[in-house]
């Protein structure tokens, strides 16, 4: 055994803000589910991996400058999601909230519900309930009062992170970011995400240079994939679940290959349902070796723990110990890294997950 203690730790970025944003529901065929992205997957990982040992936690207190989301994101996207709290107060207190609660108890979160979606319907309204089937492109993503700064603390970590590996101050660090972000574009929400994290890290670590990011939820990172379609200086490379079976169905498809400027830039590696283990390394090699063709200088990974054989949402089947090997191949690379934490349901399972990736960060 390795002690792990005896190594330089890594740094976790880590923000309370987080647990203020807690939707309690989604609407599923008809049904109300438990909202899968809740708060305790972020608390798990973070007390997993202090106890490992391994690594030392950090917690920013100031938000990210405005200037460095708003050169992924829209301003009035932005500007939405900030002032829909106004509705959201008003919508709870007003003459009119008991027609907007179901039970009397828990806060209120608005859900997009007409959207936007045809030229004839595409016009972007005064109010903002009108604005909020103009930026979401699915109902998954509600907004209640904590989500506004729950995001941004979020966007904070991964920005942070890039700020570190800037500095030149560590090879590897992980932000415990919540919400996750991969689905965000520039100016559309969806996939219980708000701001793009992963995206807004990489323009920012782009004055180094080249960059990859590599996207190894088990959802295509549609957002991610549309903010850097035309970037010929970022490599977006992700394995999912083909869009064919699974969420988000319009993006991920192998012939996505880049914008017309960017040519070659976008690699999608979509996967058939019972992707195991060995497909998967096989398949995050691939990415790796076109991360070295490409010339990156820093990889960005968006982590996702729902490809895990026990996951709610998955039907690949990879194994706890394969998030070790990830770590490990990453490290190969020899490049600096910030992993991004995107999804994963297995909240009970999520700690040792977490652990796994970074016990291959160390030895890799
Ligand atoms: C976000 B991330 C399951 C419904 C699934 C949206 C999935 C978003 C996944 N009951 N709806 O990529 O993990
Ligand atoms: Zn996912």
């Amino acid at each position: 055994m390795i002690d792990e203690t005896a190594r330089t730790p890594i740094p976790i970025l880590y923000s309370s803000k987080h647990i203020e944003h807690a939707p309690k529901v989604e609407f599923f065929h008809g049904r109300l589910l438990d909202y899968p992205e809740v708060p305790v997957r972020i608390e798990n990982m973070k007390s997993a991996l202090i106890e490992s040992g391994m690594t030392r936690l950090i917690e920013p207190v100031t938000p990210l400058p405005e200037s460095a989301i708003l050169k992924v994101h829209d301003a009035g996207m932005i500007a939405h999601v900030k002032n829909i709290r106004a509705e959201i107060e008003k919508r709870s207190t007003g003459r009119n909230s008991p027609q907007y609660r179901s039970s009397g108890e828990d806060e209120l979160y608005l859900y997009p519900r007409v959207f936007a979606s045809r030229p004839f319907m595409r016009r972007l309204r005064e109010s903002s309930i009108g604005q909020h089937g103009y930026y979401f492109f699915d109902i998954d993503a509600p907004i209640g009062t904590g989500t506004w700064e729950a995001a941004l603390y979020a966007a904070t970590l991964a920005y942070e992170g890039a700020e570190m590996l800037l500095r030149g101050e560590t090879k590897a660090i992980y932000a415990l970011c919540r919400p996750p972000g991969h689905h965000a574009g520039r100016d559309f929400m969806g996939g219980y995400c708000y701001l793009n994290n992963a995206a807004i890290a990489a323009a920012h670590l782009m004055q180094t240079g080249k960059i990859a990011v590599l996207d190894i939820d088990y959802h295509h990172g549609n957002g991610t994939q549309s903010i850097f379609w035309d970037e010929p200086n970022v490599l977006f490379g992700s394995i999912h679940a083909h869009p064919d079976y699974e969420y988000p169905y319009y993006s991920g498809h192998a012939d996505e290959t880049g914008g017309e400027s960017a040519l070659n830039t976008n690699v999608n590696l979509p996967m058939q349902p019972g992707t195991d283990s060995d497909e998967f390394l096989a398949a995050f090699d691939q990415l790796l070796r076109r991360t070295r063709d490409f010339g990156a200088k820093a990889i960005v990974l968006s982590i996702g723990y729902d490809t895990y054989i026990d996951d709610p949402l998955s039907t690949f089947k990879v194994t706890e110990e394969t998030y070790q090997q990830v770590g490990a191949a990453l490290m190969q690379s020899g490049l600096p890294v910030l992993i991004v934490q995107e999804g994963g349901y297995q909240v009970n399972a999520l700690g040792e997950l977490a652990v796994n990736l970074l016990r291959g960060v160390h030895q890799g």
